[in-house]
C-alpha cells in the first residue's frame, strides 16, 4: 500500500476530533486493526476482524453497504428507514483478495478493505474518491472503533470540500466547520426555553449562535452528501441507525461519525451528483406520495383558543378579504382538555356541521393530534390503550409517564405494529367527521419536565435511545396506515414536527417555533434546502414567525418568500399580535393577496414539482448547489434556492432594504416582474421594492400557470392553463413537465390523468416545443386550451400544429389542446 501522508491539521491526532459532550474522546475508544480472514461472497465479501464480522454487499453499481456486527451477530430487524428491500437487484460484482487488500468492484465503485491495518475506502470507477479512512499522526489508518456500544468512524475530507444534508438543521447549508448531534429535540419552545429567550436580546454577547444555531433539533436524518470541491463530484453516506449520533465536522482534513449505540450500517453512494445520491437515497428511504393539491395552497393556521363561530368567522373574513387559501388549522385547544381525539363540546359543538359548512366555501380543516395520551383512568383513549397494552413501559414494567400538556401522560409505543395500528384507527375515526389531515406535534417525543429516557419500547424490549428518533416516524407511519385503511381512494396529508429518515414517505414537515425575526426568515432558507437535499421536499416553516410579534415589514417579506416555499402555512403562537394576512393594514394585505395569488398561479407548476420529487427524490426549494455544483459561488449561498428546477427566488431578508444581490448562475434568467434578462454566470444588485421579492424564470423552461388564482382549489377545473415559456439565450434542449389530475384520489397512480412533457429545442432564430401527452386523463378534465405566454424577444411568427397563427393584442397565442400531443414553432 502506497504510505498516506499524516494529517496536517494540529489537532489531527488519536485524540480527535474533539467529542460532542455526549460521547467519550475518541481516544478512549478501541481501534480495529487487523483483518483476520476474507471471503469473497456473491454480491462482496465477509471478513472476519476482532470476534466481528465486515460485510460489503453491492446494492446497485453506484450503492454500497457495510456493515459490522455487534457480539458476532449481524442486527438483521427491519430498519424503520428502508422501505426497499435493498438486496432485491441482481448487480455484477467481482471480488478480489491480495494479501494486503481486498477489492469489491461494480460497474460503478470499488471497495477496498485494508487487511493489515483495517481501512475501509470506496472510490468510484475513476479513481475518485467517495469516502476515505482518516490516518492519525502516525499514519494509521482510524476506520473502526467501539467502546461500550458506540462506534466511531473517521474519514478524510479536503480542506475546500462542502457537507450537505443532515435534515432539518440550523445555521448554514454548507455543514462544514461544526458539529451536530441526532437527537430529536423540542429545542426551540420559545415558552419553555430561557436560554432561547435569553438569545433574542442583542446585547447578549451568545445572542448571534443563539439566534440561528441551535443543535439538536426535532429531526435527525444521518445522511449527507459530500462535495469533492476539486471536481464537483458528489458522493453520499448514510447510516442506517437511529441512535444518537453525533457529526464532527469541526476538523480542516477529516470529518467523524460517533453513534451511540446499534450496529455500524452505512450506505455509500458514488454519485457522482447530488441529484444521482438523493436518487438512491430515495430509492432507498422512499419518497413523498404526491400531496392533494389543497396540501400546496395557503395554510391559515394560529395557536388560539377558536370557538367553532369564530372558525366560520375567519373563513368567511379570508374569502371578503379576497386572500385564495384551502385550509384552517385547529391547534391544541379545540380538544377537551388536551385529551387526544376528543373535541371540547362547549367551543365545538358540531365540529361535524363546522367541516361541513367550511367545505362549502372551499376550506378544509386540520386538526392537532399530540402523540401523548392523557393518563387518566376513564377516558375512552386511555383505558382502550391500556387494555391492548399498547403503551410504552419502563424497565420495572411501569407505564412510562410523562408531563405534557394534559398533564400526567401516556406515550404509544409505535415501535409495535398493534400500537401503530391502534393508533391508526384512532386517527381514521377522528377523520371521519370530515377532517382532511393530521397535525402530529410533540413527536420528538417531548415529555416535558420528566426526562424520556426511561421509555422504553417494544413492549419493553428496546432501549429508548433505540427508537427514540424514529417515534415521529413510526408514529406518522400508523396514521397514514390507519389513514389508507379508512379511506383507501385518497391521498394523506399529515404534517410532522419531528422525524428521521424516511419521514418524506408519510408527512410533511414545518421547521419548527422560530421567531418573528428576520434572522429566523434568513435561517428558514438553508434549513429548508437542507432538509430538501435530505430527501424531504415537502417543506416551510411557520410564514411571519410563531414565537415573537411580528411586524408589517417583516410580516410582508416573510408572505412573500412563504408563498413560494414547498409547504405554505402562516402559524403564530398564542398572546402575541394577530398575524392574519389583513392585520397589518390595507397596504400590507393588498400586497400579500399578491404574493398568495402568485403562488395560487404557480399550482400547476408546483404540483409537477412535487411529482417529480416523489418519482427521482428531487427537492422542490432547492439550493442552488443542488444544480449547480460545478460553480464554486453557489457552494455556500445560503440566501437563494430554486422552486422546482427553473424558477430562481432571491427573497428580501433585511428590514428596509431596496436591493440586494442575486448570484446567477449559467443560463439565460428572465426576471418575473420586469422581463429582464440576465446572462448567468453573474452577480447583479437588484431592486427590492415592497410590491415583490427577486424570481427568475431560467431560460428553456416551460412554467405552466393558471390564468388567474382561485380562492381554492377546492373543484378547481381549468379549462385553459398558460404556458410561459422563457427564451434561452443559447441553442439546447430543455424539457418541462405537467401534470394534471384531480388533485385528491389516488387515481392519478393508476393512470387517470394528464401528463405533458414539453421539450424545448432553440436553434438559432427557432424555437420548437414539443408537446408529449401521455395518460387517459381523469375525470371532470375540462381543459380545452393552452395559453402561450413568451418571456424575451416577442417572436415575428408563431406555428402550431402546422399552421401560422396571429398572436392577440396582447402578445400571447391561446390554442385547443384538450390533452393531446402539440408542437410549437416560434421563430424570430
Ligand atoms: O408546547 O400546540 O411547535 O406549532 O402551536 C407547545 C401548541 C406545543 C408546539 C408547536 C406549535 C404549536 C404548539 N406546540
Amino acid at each position: 500500500m502506497a504510505p498516506t501522508p499524516p494529517l496536517s491539521v494540529a489537532d489531527a491526532g488519536d485524540a480527535a476530533p474533539a467529542s460532542t459532550p455526549t460521547f467519550p474522546r475518541t481516544e478512549h475508544y478501541r481501534r480495529f486493526h487487523r483483518v483476520d480472514s476474507v471471503t469473497p461472497t456473491e454480491r462482496g465479501l465477509l471478513a472476519e476482524l476482532h470476534g466481528e464480522r465486515l460485510e460489503v454487499v453491492a446494492v446497485r453499481p453506484d450503492v454500497v453497504r457495510i456493515r459490522i456486527s455487534r457480539g458476532g451477530r449481524f442486527d438483521e430487524t427491519p430498519s424503520p428507514a428502508v422501505c426497499v428491500d435493498p438486496l432485491a437487484t441482481h448487480v455484477e460484482v467481482t471480488t478480489e483478495v491480495d494479501d494486503d487488500v481486498a477489492r469489491v468492484r461494480t460497474a460503478e465503485l470499488t471497495v477496498s478493505i485494508g487487511l493489515v491495518d483495517l481501512t475501509i475506502d470506496v472510490h468510484r470507477a475513476d479513481g475518485s474518491a467517495v469516502i476515505e479512512t482518516a490516518r492519525d499522526h502516525a499514519g494509521a489508518p482510524w476506520a473502526y472503533a467501539t467502546l461500550n456500544d458506540a462506534f466511531v468512524v473517521r474519514r478524510r475530507i479536503a480542506p475546500p470540500d462542502a457537507i450537505y444534508g443532515l435534515g432539518e438543521k440550523s445555521g448554514r447549508l454548507n455543514r462544514r466547520g461544526r458539529d451536530f448531534t441526532l437527537w430529536n429535540t423540542d429545542v426551540l419552545n420559545p415558552t419553555s426555553s430561557g436560554e432561547f429567550t435569553a438569545g433574542r436580546d442583542a446585547d447578549d454577547p451568545r445572542a448571534d449562535r443563539m439566534s440561528t444555531e441551535f443543535d439538536p433539533y426535532y429531526v435527525s436524518i444521518p445522511f449527507f452528501h459530500h462535495l469533492d470541491a476539486a471536481t464537483g463530484a458528489v458522493g453520499g453516506s448514510f447510516l442506517d441507525n437511529g441512535y444518537r449520533t453525533a457529526y464532527d465536522f469541526t476538523p480542516e482534513s477529516e470529518y467523524a461519525i460517533h453513534a451511540g449505540g446499534g450496529q455500524y450500517c452505512e450506505y455509500v453512494f458514488a454519485g457522482p451528483t447530488m441529484a444521482r445520491v438523493l436518487e438512491a437515497y430515495t430509492w432507498l428511504t422512499g419518497r413523498a406520495a404526491l400531496p392533494p393539491l389543497w396540501a400546496l395552497g395557503y395554510h391559515q393556521c394560529r395557536w388560539h383558543a377558536y370557538r367553532q363561530e369564530d372558525v366560520a368567522a375567519l373563513a368567511a373574513r379570508m374569502r371578503a378579504e379576497r386572500i385564495p387559501c384551502d385550509t384552517l388549522w385547529l391547534d391544541i385547544d379545540y380538544m377537551d382538555g388536551y385529551r387526544v381525539f376528543t373535541w371540547d363540546a362547549e367551543k365545538f359543538p358540531d365540529p361535524a356541521a363546522l367541516i361541513d359548512g367550511l367545505a362549502g366555501e372551499g376550506f378544509k380543516l386540520v386538526t392537532i393530534i399530540d402523540p401523548g395520551v392523557k393518563y387518566e383512568p376513564g377516558y375512552a383513549v386511555f383505558d382502550d390503550g391500556v387494555a391492548r397494552d399498547v403503551f410504552c413501559r419502563t424497565e420495572g414494567g411501569d407505564t412510562y409517564i410523562g408531563q405534557v400538556w394534559p398533564g400526567d401522560t401516556a406515550f404509544p409505543d409505535f415501535a409495535t405494529a398493534e400500537a401503530r395500528e391502534w393508533w391508526g384507527d384512532l386517527n381514521a375515526a377522528h377523520v371521519a367527521s370530515g377532517l382532511a389531515g393530521i397535525w402530529n406535534d410533540m413527536n420528538e417525543p417531548a415529555t416535558g419536565e420528566i426526562a424520556p429516557e426511561r421509555m422504553l419500547f417494544d413492549g419493553g424490549r428496546a432501549s429508548h435511545e433505540r427508537f427514540h428518533n424514529a417515534y415521529a416516524l413510526l408514529m406518522a407511519r400508523g396514521t397514514v396506515e390507519g389513514l389508507r385503511r379508512a379511506m383507501p381512494e385518497l391521498r394523506t396529508f399529515v404534517l410532522t414536527r419531528a422525524g428521521s429518515a424516511g419521514i418524506q414517505r408519510y408527512a410533511a414537515n414545518w421547521l419548527g417555533d422560530n421567531v418573528s425575526r428576520w434572522d429566523h426568515l434568513w435561517m428558514s432558507l438553508p434549513m429548508a434546502a437542507g432538509f430538501g437535499v435530505s430527501g424531504q421536499p415537502f417543506v416551510g416553516a411557520d410564514a411571519g414567525g410563531f414565537g415573537g410579534d411580528a411586524e408589517p415589514e417583516l410580516f410582508l417579506r416573510w408572505m412573500q418568500y412563504a408563498a413560494l416555499t414547498p409547504f405554505f402555512r402562516n402559524h403564530t403562537v398564542a398572546g402575541t399580535v394577530d398575524q392574519y394576512p389583513w392585520s397589518f393594514g390595507d397596504d400590507v394585505a393588498d400586497l400579500v393577496r399578491e404574493a398568495v395569488g402568485l403562488r395560487y398561479r404557480l399550482l400547476p407548476y408546483l404540483y409537477s414539482a412535487f411529482v417529480r420529487a416523489g418519482e427521482t427524490g428531487e427537492p422542490v426549494q432547492r439550493p442552488l448547489v443542488f444544480d449547480h455544483a460545478d460553480d464554486a459561488r453557489v457552494r455556500d449561498l445560503d440566501d437563494q434556492f430554486l422552486l422546482g428546477r427553473d424558477l430562481l427566488v432571491a427573497p428580501v431578508l433585511a428590514a428596509g432594504a431596496t436591493e440586494r444581490e442575486v448570484v446567477f448562475p449559467a443560463g439565460t434568467w428572465h426576471c418575473w416582474h420586469t422581463g429582464e434578462v440576465v446572462t448567468g454566470p453573474a452577480t447583479r444588485t437588484v431592486a427590492t421594492p415592497r410590491e415583490r421579492i427577486p424570481l427568475y424564470g431560467r431560460g428553456g423552461a416551460v412554467v405552466p400557470l393558471l390564468p388567474e388564482a382561485p380562492a381554492t382549489t377546492a373543484g378547481l377545473r381549468p379549462d385553459l392553463l398558460e404556458l410561459h415559456v422563457f427564451v434561452p439565450g443559447q441553442d439546447g434542449e430543455w424539457v418541462s413537465a405537467l401534470q394534471e389530475d384531480d388533485g385528491v384520489t389516488n387515481a392519478a397512480a393508476d393512470g387517470a390523468l394528464v401528463r405533458t412533457t414539453f421539450t424545448l429545442r432553440h436553434a438559432g432564430d427557432e424555437i420548437t416545443v414539443v408537446a408529449a401527452a401521455d395518460g387517459a386523463g381523469y375525470e371532470g378534465f375540462a381543459r380545452t386550451a393552452f395559453r402561450l405566454v413568451v418571456h424575451g424577444p416577442a417572436p415575428r411568427e408563431v406555428e402550431v400544429d402546422g399552421v401560422v397563427v396571429t398572436p392577440d393584442h396582447d402578445g400571447t397565442v391561446t390554442f385547443g389542446n384538450d390533452g393531446r400531443d402539440a408542437v410549437v414553432v416560434l421563430r424570430t
